[in-house]
């Protein structure tokens, strides 16, 4: 009978040893894209930086997964991720994802999130990054500033602001950075807003900003994810300009795109990625901020419509830049 105990104890011994060790891979890494990764730079550059890091780690594996638009569908969809066994590490990206990985990191203990524009402290499973987007919304709110006292000195000064949607991250940096870089050119400045309900409708945008130029409005930014190409054109019709966010604006017209406020999101995720794949532990539940001191958030001038612009916007923006990363005015704050 004892032996008979003993026996059975080491099966369950070796059925929980087992068991351990076929839980998720650690070096097999799922990119968890909440939406659809061509046409939104940020979520390109989600990609990017984690197949660099993978790439460089011996034994990783990558797996992208696109959620598509439909955000009633995210958690099913992480849930199945996660619960598919695969992943040791998911990578992903946009404020509202850390809510979903909190719901599923007590029943998937071994698995790891790094989620970046985001935040969330606390959880032992996760790790956040999130962009300091007022110093990002007031680098190009200061350069529509510019520019649209510059082409009209005369107007009443306003600018235009079109979004996908509002969530805590517009709400309370971008439009409020956008806002403080007009009103540093000028404290009359208004804003125009505008929503456009999804992602990824060109078409309505474009027709928010045909609707705004046609009113007066020089300069819109887009936050739409490739929504934003509708601006673009819409721009290009009017002789108007679009100043653009994250990253590759320039791309999408030479001359309609005049600036474009950038957020280092490649390097980024490559180095929050590298570290967790070297064994690196130490950042799961913490949540930091990035910011133009540290050279996270920037501008990006190699553009041809930025450099077309006068000698006397181009110098203003170069000020305003080496105060901003200096510090001044000063948008830092510790928690979100
Ligand atoms: N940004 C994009 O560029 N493309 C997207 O598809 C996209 N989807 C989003 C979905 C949700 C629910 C939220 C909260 C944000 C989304 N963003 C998207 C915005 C992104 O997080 C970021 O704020 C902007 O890209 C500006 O940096």
């Amino acid at each position: 009978m004892k032996r008979f105990l003993t026996f059975g104890l080491s099966l369950v011994l070796a059925a929980s040893c087992a068991k351990g060790q076929a839980g998720p891979n650690p070096l097999s890494v799922a990119v968890f894209v909440p939406g659809v990764t061509s046409g939104s730079p940020i979520y390109e550059m989600l990609v990017d930086g984690a197949t660099k890091a993978v790439a460089e780690k011996p034994g990783a594996t990558i797996k992208v997964i696109e959620a598509g638009y439909d955000q009633s569908t995210w958690l099913d969809s992480l849930r199945d991720t996660v619960a598919s066994g695969e992943f040791g590490v998911i990578v992903s990206s946009n404020p509202s994802i850390p809510e979903l990985c909190a719901k599923l990191s007590t029943d998937y203990p071994s698995v790891r999130f790094i989620v970046v524009d985001a935040y969330m402290a606390g959880n032992p499973s996760i790790h956040t990054v999130l962009y300091n987007q007022m110093e990002q919304g007031y680098i190009v709110g200061y350069l529509a500033g510019l520019v649209t006292k510059e082409r009209k000195p005369d107007a009443v000064p306003v600018a235009g602001l079109i979004a996908a949607q509002r969530y805590p991250t517009l709400d309370r940096l971008i439009r409020p950075g956008f806002e403080a870089g007009l009103k540093a050119v000028d404290p009359a400045f208004t804003l125009e807003f505008r929503e456009v309900g999804n992602w990824y409708d060109s078409a309505k945008a474009s027709e928010l900003a045909s609707s705004l130029y046609g009113s007066g409005v020089e300069v819109i930014l887009p936050i739409a994810g490739s929504g934003g190409q509708g601006v673009v054109a819409s721009a290009r019709e009017h002789e108007a300009s679009v100043v653009w966010f994250d990253g590759a604006g320039y791309a999408l017209d030479p001359e309609a795109v005049i600036g474009c406020a950038t957020i280092a999101q490649d390097r980024l995720v490559y180095e929050r990625l590298k570290a967790a794949l070297d064994g690196d532990a130490s950042k799961y539940g913490k949540a930091e901020i990035v910011s133009a001191r540290d050279g996270y958030v920037s501008f990006d001038p190699e553009g041809t419509g930025y450099q077309a612009l006068s000698a006397t916007v181009k110098a203003g923006m170069d000020a305003a830049l080496s105060s901003l990363r200096a510090g001044t005015p000063d948008f830092s704050f510790d928690t979100f």
